[in-house]
């Protein structure tokens, strides 16, 4: 009943910025400035109106995407707002460089055929399932003797679940590339890779990624969501307090849509069972989970749906501080501000609230840097190559991230 009546009210709330001249409910959002919000809360209330906040500046104005009933909203709260120009269209890669231009989804899929093909004992091609449209969501296993489930801790990145934030497919390439590339050369990779089993999946949202990058121009779309219907922000679609706080929109045309019940959507299907699956004799085998996206160069951990940073049987002070002792060292390394995910701003329904609320796996999101969603391609190896320590030191910590508190005796039993 509460919940009928918490959704009833943000209908209501959500069609409140529905006015007599209002545009129509489906206008595609596009990219504002809005100034006048500095804090968390401050940060929450606009993110409220359904706006997706792209970024925060240095200076603490906000990039927002945002439809037309959500910028009455915005205004309505005393914020000025103003258009942004649309990003510039990248030019046309010219041959030469082309090795250094954003994979396609079928360039990814050939990239990671080649990967298994050049190092078969230690990578290999794995199909979680299928989105919306029909495409595999494809990712990548990488260990020695990688063909057998070996009882190692297990790490699961993903990527690209937000269509447009093209940098982060790039940034799973690149881990997938060193760890190829390095082993038996590198000794910390070397040692990486023989004790641990690391799930890769770089393009989370095939759909949406397809059609982002499938323009007339070279410019991407600005496509964040799915494609089922005009579109569930997958990042608010997972199934713990899903829709519970006001960080999710109930309108379908909002950039933060939630989808019309948590898990609704094919792809966050795909992804949750991938992660159940590791459950083996009533034992998550994932330790670490990181979920990667651009562009506000920020390292996050849960919760994102409350203040709070420790709750009663669902995050102790223990585990709080372990996400916290992580998540600085990865940003003492890459340079990003690390911060709990409300202190951005409150969001409900996201991959690492249910990861780390659900199936207690220590959960990260990076925000890679940059200024844009679409950084121009000659950007991609310098960003990229900036986690390459972060990105190491995370996948070490899967043998007990109590060890960041020196408490691996405690909880693991190790010295
Ligand atoms: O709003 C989002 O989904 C993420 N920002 S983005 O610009 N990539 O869309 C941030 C999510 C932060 N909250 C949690 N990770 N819980
Ligand atoms: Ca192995
Ligand atoms: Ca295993
Ligand atoms: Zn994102
Ligand atoms: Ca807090």
């Amino acid at each position: 009943m509460a919940a009928v009546l918490a959704a009833f009210v943000m209908v209501l709330a959500g069609q409140s910025g529905a006015g007599a001249a209002a545009p129509a409910p489906d206008s595609p959002s596009k990219q504002y400035l809005v100034t006048g919000a500095t804090t968390a809360q401050q940060r929450s209330r606009l993110a409220r109106t359904g706006a997706a906040i792209d970024t925060v500046r240095a200076d603490g104005s906000v990039e927002v995407s945002a439809i037309p009933s959500e910028v009455a909203a915005i205004k309505r709260l005393g914020l000025r707002v103003r258009a942004l120009p649309a990003p510039p269209a990248a030019p046309a890669p010219a041959p030469s460089i082309a090795a250094t231009s954003y994979h396609t989804y079928a360039e990814t899929l050939a990239e990671l055929d080649q990967v298994v093909a050049n190092y078969p004992q230690i990578a290999r091609k794995f199909v979680a399932g299928k989105s919306y449209q029909g495409r595999d969501i494809v990712g990548v296993k990488i260990s020695d003797n990688v063909a057998s489930d070996e009882n190692e801790p297990e790490v699961l990145y993903i990527a690209n679940i937000h269509a447009r934030e093209r940098l982060t497919n790039e940034q799973a390439l690149y881990l997938i590339g060193i760890l190829t590339k390095e082993y038996n050369a590198t000794s910390r990779i070397t040692n990486l890779v023989n004790s641990r089993e690391i799930w890769i999946i770089p393009i989370s949202n095939p759909d949406g990624q397809v059609y982002d990058m499938t323009s007339d121009t070279s410019a991407g779309r600005m496509w964040r969501k799915n494609r089922r219907g005009s579109g569930t922000d997958l990042n608010r679609n997972f199934a713990y307090n899903w829709g519970c706080c006001g960080g999710s929109s109930g309108n379908t045309a909002s950039e933060t849509y939630r989808g019309p019940s948590a898990e609704s959507e094919p792809e966050t299907k795909v992804l949750s069972n991938f992660v159940r699956s590791r459950v083996v004799g009533g034992r998550q085998q994932l330790k670490i989970f990181l979920d990667i996206h651009s562009y506000a160069a920020l390292v996050l951990w849960p919760f994102g749906y409350t203040y709070s940073n420790t709750v009663p049987g669902a995050m102790s002070a223990d585990e709080e501080s372990t996400h916290r002792t992580i998540g600085r060292q990865l940003a003492a390394s890459n340079g990003y501000t690390p911060e709990q995910s409300s202190d951005l701003y409150i969001t409900d329904g996201t991959t690492d609230d249910w990861t780390f609320g659900n199936q207690r796996i220590f959960s990260f999101t990076f925000e890679l840097g940059g200024s844009s969603f679409y950084p121009s391609p000659s950007q991609i190896e310098t960003l990229t190559t900036r986690n390459r320590d972060s990105l190491l030191t995370l996948t070490e910590y899967a043998d007990c991230p109590y060890r960041a508190i020196g408490k691996q005796q405690q909880y693991c039993g190790t010295p």
